[in-house]
C-alpha cells in the first residue's frame, strides 16, 4: 500500500468518525475486545499483580486516590504489563474534586502511555524527559500571559526524551493540540477516551452528563511503538485536590494494516509527531495531514514589506516622470 492507500485509508477512518455518531464510533463497552490485563476496574481485587501503586496512591473498593486534597503529594498507578497492541483505545473514568474554590486547586492528573515506569518527577508526578505519550488534565493555570485559554485544559504530548515539559508555560509549546474542559467538581461521572490508530490520535471527553463524546485532540502523523506501559499520575503543589481514577479500560481496535506495515518491528519505533500543531492554525484538512504552507508570520511580513517596497518605487518612478513631463512642458512654451 503505497502513499495514496495510507491517504485513503485516514480519509475512510475519518470518516467513519466524522458522519457516524461518535459515540458509536468509540468502542462502547465491548467486552470482546477489553484488554483485561491493562484495565483498572472496581473492586481493584486481584490487579496487585497488574498494577503497582506509588506515592500518596490510595486504593478504595470504589477508586483510586492518585493524591488527597492536600499539599504537595504525588502517586501514581502503573501498569506492569506492556502493551503489545498496535491500535487501541483507552478509556477513563476519573474525578477531580476538592475544597479550593475557583482557580485556588491543583495541578491535575496525568495519563501515561511511555517506555518507563514508577519514575517519579516534575510532570504531574511522573518523570520529566518522558518516552511516549502523556495526555495532561491540566487543572491549575501557571501562564498567566496564555489568557486565551480557559482551565482546566487538556492537552497531548509526544517525547522522545528530547524534551522537557515546560510547567511555566503549562506546556503549551510541546502540545499537539488541547481542549477546555470543566472537569472539576462535577456531581456526574467524567471520562476520558484516548485512541490510537494507524498513527493518528484522537481524545474524547464525555464530561458534561450527556453520554457522549466530544471531540477534545485530533491528530495525524503520531508515531509510538509497541511495548510501552499505561500508566497514571497526579500532583499538587501550595494548591491540591483529590484526583481519583475510577477506572481504566483498555479495548484492542481490530484494524487492517498492510503487509510492511505488519512486517515492521513496532518495538522499534520512536515517539515521534510528524507536524506540530501550532496554536494559531489549528485547521487541518480531511487527509489527517495538516494545512501545507500556512501564512506564517514572518511571510506576512516580508509580504507586507515587498508590497510596499513596491508603493516607494512606483511613486518615486511616477514623481520622476511627472517632473520630466512637467520640464518638457516648461520648454514648449
Ligand atoms: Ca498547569
Amino acid at each position: 500500500m503505497g502513499h495514496f492507500g495510507a491517504l485513503l485509508s485516514t480519509s475512510l477512518v475519518l470518516l467513519t468518525s466524522r458522519f457516524g455518531s461518535v459515540s458509536c464510533d468509540l468502542t462502547d463497552g465491548n467486552t470482546e475486545h477489553l484488554k483485561r490485563e491493562h484495565s483498572l476496574t472496581k473492586p481493584y481485587q486481584g490487579v496487585g499483580s497488574q498494577w503497582d501503586f506509588w506515592g500518596s496512591t490510595l486504593v478504595t473498593n470504589s477508586y483510586v486516590r492518585l493524591t488527597p486534597d492536600e499539599r504537595s503529594k504525588q502517586g501514581s498507578i502503573w501498569n506492569t504489563v506492556p502493551c503489545l497492541l498496535k491500535d487501541w483505545e483507552m478509556h477513563v473514568q476519573f474525578k477531580v474534586h476538592g475544597s479550593g474554590k475557583k482557580n485556588l486547586h491543583g495541578d491535575g492528573i496525568a495519563l501515561w502511555y511511555t517506555r518507563d515506569r514508577l519514575q517519579a518527577g516534575p510532570v504531574f508526578g511522573n518523570r520529566d524527559h518522558f518516552v511516549g505519550l502523556t495526555i495532561l488534565l491540566d487543572t491549575f493555570r501557571n501562564d498567566l500571559h496564555g489568557m486565551d485559554r480557559s482551565f482546566p485544559y487538556i492537552s497531548a504530548m509526544v517525547n522522545n526524551g528530547s524534551v522537557s515539559y515546560d510547567h511555566g508555560k503549562d506546556g503549551r509549546s510541546s502540545e499537539m493540540g488541547g481542549c477546555s474542559a470543566e472537569i472539576r467538581n462535577r456531581d456526574h461521572d467524567t471520562y476520558l477516551a484516548i485512541r490510537y490508530s494507524k498513527g493518528r490520535l484522537t481524545v474524547m471527553v464525555d464530561v458534561d452528563d450527556k453520554n457522549e463524546w466530544r471531540e477534545c485532540i485530533d491528530v495525524g502523523g503520531v508515531r509510538l511503538p509497541t511495548g510501552y506501559f499505561f500508566g497514571a499520575s497526579a500532583a499538587t503543589g501550595d494548591l491540591s485536590d483529590n484526583h481519583d481514577i475510577i477506572s481504566m479500560k483498555l479495548y484492542q481496535l481490530m484494524v487492517e494494516h498492510s503487509p510492511e506495515e505488519e512486517n515492521q518491528d513496532w518495538s522499534k519505533i520512536e515517539p515521534s509527531v510528524s507536524l506540530l500543531k501550532s496554536p494559531k492554525d489549528n485547521i487541518d484538512d480531511p487527509t489527517g495531514n495538516f494545512r501545507g504552507t500556512p501564512l506564517t508570520g514572518w511571510k506576512v511580513f516580508l509580504l507586507l514589506l515587498c508590497s510596499l517596497l513596491g508603493i516607494v518605487v512606483c511613486g518615486v518612478v511616477g514623481a520622476v516622470v511627472f517632473q520630466k513631463r512637467q520640464e518638457r512642458n516648461k520648454r514648449f512654451y
